[in-house]
């Protein structure tokens, strides 16, 4: 009964579903988003997600990270502006009001740390951002704390767990979740009324209605840190874009694995991918499957 609402997403998908773009596009038509995360001992985390951002094709970018961080973040990201983030020890620690009206999308977790101070954006965000919320990484353990917030939310939130995390939400074994990976996605979207990314080789995208996409892009060249930040920029851009979040999550999943492919098949091996190429392989994605 599963099987009929399960569908492979490919470059085939990819092409049709993509929007074209206008030609009297400005920046504000592609989308303004907020990245939160990163921290003194994490900085890349936060600049890989805003530049993957940008490069996916969103047309503003402001990243919301400890006051340390900002001059780490900023040397590497030239187009994004900058919300300043009280910090204790140089996490994030700020409880300050965000104007989350600003923004067409928000990620957030990324590099951000598992301080409890944290606690206090996410629970701001669940609470008054009424675009759509993306949570990863350190943002997920924040959100297991918050269960009655994350059921009461109306607006659209998305979960990019990697099996741990997924498990971690789960109260599951990581064993136990891949012997199910499908169902166990299912259960908590619908549970949760959120979308679920479950990273891995192929990567199972569920609905809050438990409809579900997979994507098989991808290489074991992603399997170091930091290839999951670009994936959370690739998203806060893609949900911006002219399409269903369904379309928005699987495109971007098939991208992020694309690009990994199309540097493993050209220029580079799965020994020396980096998590960083893949904002160069991401041109290349657009290039040849667009
Ligand atoms: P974290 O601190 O959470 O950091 P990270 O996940 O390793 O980095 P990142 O955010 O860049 O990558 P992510 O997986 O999100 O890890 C802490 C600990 O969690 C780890 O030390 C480990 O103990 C545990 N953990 C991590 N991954 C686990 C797993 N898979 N199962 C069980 N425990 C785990 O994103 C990675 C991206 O690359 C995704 O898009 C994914 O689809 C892709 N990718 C990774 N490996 C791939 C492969 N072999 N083939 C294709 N795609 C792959
Ligand atoms: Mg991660």
């Amino acid at each position: 009964a599963n099987g009929a609402k399960r569908q492979m997403w490919t470059e085939e998908e990819f092409k049709k579903s993509m929007p074209e773009r206008s030609r009297y596009s400005h920046k504000g038509s592609h989308g303004k988003g907020l990245a939160i995360g990163g921290s003194l001992e994490m900085p890349g985390s936060i600049a890989m997600t805003v530049s993957a951002a940008l490069r996916t094709g969103a047309g503003l970018v402001t990243a919301a990270t400890a006051k340390s961080a900002i001059p780490v973040v900023a040397s590497q990201c030239m187009e994004a502006t900058y919300l300043v983030l009280e910090e204790t020890d140089g996490f994030i620690s700020s409880d300050q009001p965000i104007s989350f009206a600003d923004y067409d999308a928000v990620v957030m977790g990324m590099g951000m740390g598992r301080h409890h101070a944290a606690q206090h954006l996410i629970r701001n965000a669940l609470e008054s951002a009424a675009c759509p919320l993306i949570v990863d990484a350190d943002g997920l353990y924040h959100l297991k704390a918050l269960p009655a917030l994350l059921k009461k939310r109306t607006a659209p939130v998305v979960v990019t767990p990697h099996p741990g995390e997924m498990a971690m939400l789960l109260d599951i074994s990581v064993p136990e979740l891949l012997q199910k990976p499908f169902a166990c996605a299912k259960m908590f979207a619908e549970e949760y009324g959120v979308y679920v990314v479950l990273k891995g080789p192929f990567t199972i995208i569920t609905s809050p209605h438990g409809q579900q996409t997979v994507t098989q892009t991808g290489n074991k060249g992603l399997a170091k840190g930091g290839s999951g930040d670009v994936l959370s920029g690739v998203i806060l851009a893609m949900m911006m874009q002219e399409q269903s979040i369904m379309e928005a999550l699987s495109n971007a999943s098939f991208v992020h694995g694309q690009a990994a492919d199309m540097l493993v098949a050209n220029t580079h091996s799965v020994y020396d991918l980096m998590a960083s190429d893949l904002l160069y392989g991401i041109p290349k994605v657009f290039r040849t499957c667009m």
